[in-house]
């Protein structure tokens, strides 16, 4: 298992051998053994037309998660109804904004877990690899993101074009932030709430991924990266435009490199809890 990376100061012997301890744990919380599977768990999910998309998604999410925000974006198909037939249960949160970084500060923002995972709504992410990110967040991990360069993970959808500008936005990144990540514009991952806070989320589009990992690393969180399988949306048309939003990307990167690092002092105050 060489396919799991970890930063901020833990070593990636250690996350490979919690890679092959990887297990589901999460069930409904007054269920659950003690110790760290005792933290609870909302699904974040931005709509914006996914009628075609939303049942096939949450039929397959399991009892991993606590509480499914679905964050609509004035969806004006059958988005929002098909998700309350399959999940009655769905908290359904309508954005007052616009864009995917909007939606999802918003998700953020009305979930009550004590850990909070994002996931597309267009089928291109398997709900079966959450228990993946748990498993790191639970084992002392603050911040996980999946990756599909690494091995284990991978992608049927990515363009030629969207990968180079990935691999460009990456390594400016890494070089910026000292880092070694393996990829940047990708939107499955997961975080401790806790964290919400000093993450201070402001952007309204798809640069929202990359400014989540870049703040992630300003704040010194713990960071891991788990292998994803991307597959292509299965039905209707993307929302992103890779040169408009490639060039958000850039500009967060770059905005937030500048103001600096403060991730001793977040580590102080995680220790305390
Ligand atoms: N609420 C909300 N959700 C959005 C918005 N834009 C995109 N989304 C959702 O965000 C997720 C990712 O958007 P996609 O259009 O699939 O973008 P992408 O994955 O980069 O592009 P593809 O690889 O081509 O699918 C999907 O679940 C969308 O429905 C928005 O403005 N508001
Ligand atoms: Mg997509």
């Amino acid at each position: 298992m060489t396919d799991l990376v970890a930063q901020n100061g833990h070593d990636t012997t250690a996350a490979r051998r919690a890679g092959l301890l990887s297990s589901g744990h999460a069930s409904i919380a007054g269920r659950r053994p003690a110790g760290p599977s005792t933290m609870t768990v909302s699904l974040v999910i931005p709509v914006r037309n996914e009628a075609r998309n939303i049942a096939w998604v949450l039929e397959q999410i399991s009892d991993d998660v606590d509480e499914i925000v679905l964050v609509d974006g004035n969806s004006t198909d059958a988005t929002v109804i098909t998700a309350r037939s399959y999940r009655p249960d769905i908290r359904v949160v309508a954005q007052q904004g616009t864009g995917k970084g909007d939606a999802l500060r918003a998700g953020f923002h009305a979930a009550t877990g004590d850990v909070i995972v994002m996931m597309d709504a267009d089928g291109s992410m398997a709900p079966q690899e959450i228990r993946h990110f748990l498993h790191f967040l639970s084992h002392g991990y603050d911040f996980v993101k999946g990756s599909r360069f690494i091995a284990g993970g991978g992608s049927s959808d990515i363009t030629p074009f969207r990968r180079l500008g990935n691999k460009f936005l990456l390594a400016v990144f890494n070089s910026a932030f000292d880092a070694d990540l393996t990829d940047l514009c990708y939107g499955f991952c997961a975080f401790h709430r806790r964290y919400l806070e000093v993450m201070a989320l402001q952007a309204t589009g798809f640069e929202i991924e990359a400014e989540m990992t870049v703040r992630a690393m300003q704040a010194g969180l713990r960071v891991a990266e788990v292998p994803s399988m991307e597959m292509p949306r299965r039905h209707g048309k993307s929302n992103l435009r890779a040169v408009r939003d490639g060039i958000r990307v850039l500009r967060t990167v770059l905005r937030d490199h500048r103001s600096g690092v403060s991730g001793r002092v977040v580590q102080a105050l995680a220790a305390d809890k």
